[in-house]
């Protein structure tokens, strides 16, 4: 006998919150308002965290629970929906045996000690098409090959042994214009250790440069920043302590007295060549974009003035207040050799989820896509700022609904910076349901120019992916970046 799933009344399992469960198939979804933009053909895929089963725990949070991988296939004037849980070790072992095994996050110590030695990834952050191969991915644990038509899970995958490190970011940078793939691990010898590597792979899979170096402290990194020379590593001071670990508590902590670390690592060079930077405590989860201005490299980031995850407390059980992030410019002087951050407020609006189009990644660009917070009532609006006027164009899909991160699509391989579609999937909390729009990337005050209805939620995605049609059968992106 098993127990009847119950999931607790917390916040978190309720309203848009709820567990959805289930998977999904949608041949065709409905064409609410608008036309699809002739030429829009690939697949839009994104990655969330469910909750397969209730954890028996009141401290769970919400960027944990199995991942689920979601797919808009945009083809022949038509948009599929599928849904698909991602069948990691995790999930299949509490699918067996019908409960929750796996206990606090990423919390090894509090879990079922059935599941002793198994793999805790959830595969619940994002996804990844590089080399004709797409992947789930979450920071603790390596990749999980996923078939790109079917959604079926093809297992944990190392690069055929070239990632040594025990797992792999779910924010790499995949540039379609070289087709490289530039990714890291950090905590990369396993929990708590300082360990970090840089990775760059080639067209083909083929490993180009590893960079092996140790953070100053056993930080978060979530998220990364590129530029054609440098990549740019944040440290901020959620900390993990492997005794406090041990004894059930947090995995990370948030110390307010530490500093931020920046380390500029170069693209294709060693560790002896890392250039250290230092600045007040702050945090920040997503990078916008980093590129390089004579002796300067600038990095944009959604930052808070304090602790991004409040969840996570102070090693003297504090809890701190949320604070907003807003969108800055740090800038570091590789001339000054001083080691000092220059701080810079790029938008007065709170933001999140910053994204671009994706062929500027490391170069000098104009315009970032955002999440934008102006109003009390929850809801949310999509933006686009633009560096070279400071202004910001936005929709917004009304009160009590929300968006949640844009794709930039361009309108072809070679179109101009930014002249292009968002694919924004629309949360209508309201009715307990979803839309995807398409905006015009370049005008989104004029609101969508095609809206599909989903008769079902899209609970939460953090992060996706497009890949152009030719692309899915190719391999490769070969996208041209005009020159600047
Ligand atoms: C983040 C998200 C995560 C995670 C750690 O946004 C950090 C930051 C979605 O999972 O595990
Ligand atoms: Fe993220």
């Amino acid at each position: 006998m098993v127990e009847p799933v119950r999931f607790p009344e917390s916040e978190l399992y309720q309203g848009w919150g709820e567990p959805m469960l289930t998977e999904c198939e949608i041949r065709g979804l409905e064409l609410i308002q608008g036309e699809i933009p002739a030429g829009l053909e690939g697949a839009l895929y994104r990655v969330g965290a469910d909750r397969q089963y209730p954890s028996g725990r009141t401290d769970d949070i919400f960027i944990d629970g199995e991942g689920m991988i979601h797919m808009f296939r945009f083809k022949d004037n038509q948009v599929d929906y599928v849904s698909r849980w991602v069948h990691t070790e995790r999930f299949k072992r509490q699918r067996a045996a019908r409960r929750g095994l796996f206990g606090r996050y990423r919390n090894r110590y509090t879990n079922d000690p059935s599941v002793a030695g198994v793999h805790m990834g959830t595969a619940n952050t994002s996804a990844m098409f590089h080399a004709g191969r797409l992947y789930a991915l979450k920071e603790d644990d390596l990749p999980h090959r996923i078939d790109p038509e079917s959604l079926a899970t093809l297992g944990r995958d190392d690069f055929d042994g070239a990632l040594r490190s025990t797992c792999f970011t779910a924010h790499p940078k995949v540039d379609p214009v070289t087709d490289e793939l530039l990714g890291f691990a950090y905590q990369a010898k396993g929990d708590a250790t300082r360990d970090i590597v840089f990775y760059v792979f080639g067209p083909d899979r083929e490993l180009v440069n590893e960079v092996w170096f140790e953070m100053p402290y056993a930080a978060c990194v979530h998220d990364f920043a590129v530029t054609d020379e440098w990549v740019v590593f944040p440290f901020f001071p959620l900390i993990t302590d492997l005794d406090v670990v041990k004894r059930g508590g947090p995995y990370y902590q948030w110390h307010p007295d530490e500093p931020v670390h920046v380390a500029l690592v170069p693209r294709y060079g060693s560790a002896a060549d890392i250039r250290w930077f230092r600045g007040p405590t702050a945090s920040a989860g997503h990078m916008m974009n980093a590129f390089r201005e004579g002796s300067q490299v600038h990095l944009d980031l959604c930052l808070y003035e304090g602790n991004c995850f409040p969840f996570f407390e102070t090693p003297q059980g504090e809890f701190t207040d949320p604070v907003p992030p807003f969108l800055t410019r740090f800038t570091f002087d590789l001339d000054a050799n001083d080691g000092r951050i220059e701080k810079r407020r790029l938008l007065d609006v709170s933001c999140e989820m910053p994204r671009t189009d994706d062929r500027y990644q490391g170069h000098p660009y104009r315009h970032g896509f955002i999440i934008c917070y102006r109003s009390a009532d929850g809801s949310s609006a999509i933006g686009r700022f633009d560096h070279a006027t400071g202004e910001l164009d936005a929709w917004a899909p009304g009160p009590g609904d929300s968006v949640q991160e844009a794709q930039f699509v361009p309108r072809t391989p070679d179109a101009p910076e930014g002249d292009g579609w968002l694919l924004v999937p629309v949360s209508r909390v309201s009715k307990m349901r979803s839309d995807l729009v398409v905006l015009d990337a370049r005008n989104l005050g004029a609101g969508p120019v095609a809206t599909l209805k989903l008769p079902v939620r899209v609970r939460s995605t953090f992060h996706g992916t497009w890949v152009p049609e030719a692309t899915l059968s190719t391999g490769r992106y070969q996208y041209v970046r005009r020159r600047e």
